[in-house]
């Protein structure tokens, strides 16, 4: 194993103070003692230079970042988590498959094909569809229904921004989306897991809500493989598995559209997947969460904490219904 090394001068004061140093260090740590570097030299070296040597494999730095409208001033899940701990049943359906198995995901060139009722149908380019618009940095809590969280500081573009240029008929009523198919990028489609391609939907006015973003990168830099690179959605209010990532197709549809943990388990899942602390899984209690990090449980909020920007749009629904 290599650890690629860069002059202690190249590192920027932000790349210590936005990420974890101690888990840095850790992974460091670890990191040495596998590659046969003797550990006694690893007390020598400043947390500086051991942060920047963990770094070595991170994605590029993603230029003209703007702070966006909702930021939640909770910690930040460190970026070593964020990106060692995933679902990605593309790449296996283990928490740390995707960190080990999604380099062989190529995230460039990358199309994405938009059909359905839409004036602007076509296969756009990531750059056709991601670079005319300007970069926000969104800190969002996130909520697995598996009644784990993070804190995620995202970089994205508002859907809603990307789906007025795409120009849907009046008849569009959710947008559909699909991830990429193909096994020898993504290992774990030679297994029957789940079936192929992962799907989701949004509602129209979830999809158009400011709160959902298209996300491209994470903590500044471009978007891991294994958090769904290139492009992959982020809708904060609800459990994640409606985040679909590493997305090749949009599609304007007139009907609700099928979703793949709802086709997988009916009872469990349904298509709104709203965060509901009141609505348990049939399997486990959803009342609360371990936000990952944390050795405590905390009490699991309402649309996850984001029930002032979305509870509207639920207005005389029976959420225990339409869960
Ligand atoms: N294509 C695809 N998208 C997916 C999944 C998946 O298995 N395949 N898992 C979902 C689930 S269950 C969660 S919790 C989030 C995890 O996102 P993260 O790994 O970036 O934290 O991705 C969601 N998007
Ligand atoms: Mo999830």
């Amino acid at each position: 194993m290599l650890i690629r090394h860069k002059s202690p001068l190249d590192i920027q004061p932000s790349e210590i103070t936005s990420k974890s140093v101690y888990r840095d260090r850790r992974r460091f740590l670890a990191t040495a003692a596998f590659a046969g570097i003797g550990a006694t030299f690893a007390p020598l070296i400043g947390p500086a230079s051991i942060a920047l040597a963990a770094a070595g494999t991170k994605g590029r730095k993603l230029e003209g970042v703007i702070p966006g409208p909702f930021a939640t001033d909770e910690d930040k899940t460190p970026y070593e988590d964020i990106t060692a701990y995933n679902n990605f049943y593309e790449f296996g359906t283990g928490k740390t498959d995707p960190a080990r198995k999604a380099h062989t995901l190529m995230p460039m060139p990358w199309k994405v094909k938009v059909d359905g009722a839409a004036g602007k149908p076509g296969v756009y380019d990531y750059d056709d569809l991601i670079r005319p618009h300007k970069l926000e940095e969104r800190i969002y809590r996130m909520r697995c229904v598996e009644a784990w969280s993070m804190v995620v500081p995202w970089v994205g573009i508002p859907l809603a921004d990307i789906i007025k240029r795409l120009e849907p008929a009046a008849n569009a009523k959710f947008v559909a989306f699909e991830t990429l198919v193909d096994p020898k990028q993504m290992p774990g489609q030679r297994f029957g897991a789940l079936n192929w391609p992962y799907v989701e939907g949004l509602r129209m006015d979830e999809a158009m809500n400011p709160l959902t973003i298209l996300a491209v990168g994470l903590y500044g830099e471009e978007m891991p493989n294994q958090n769904g690179a290139p492009i992959r959605l982020v809708v904060p209010w609800k459990y994640g598995f409606k985040s679909i990532k590493s997305i090749v197709r949009i599609q304007f549809v007139e009907e609700m559209p099928p979703t793949t943990w709802n086709m997988a388990a009916p009872r469990e899942y349904g298509f709104y997947s709203n965060v509901n602390p009141t609505v348990n899984h049939p399997r486990w209690s959803q009342a609360k969460e371990r936000r990952i990090g944390d050795f405590l449980k905390r009490k699991t909020l309402p649309f996850n904490g984001y029930a002032e920007q979305v509870a509207d749009l639920y207005a005389g629904m029976d959420l225990s219904k339409f869960y």
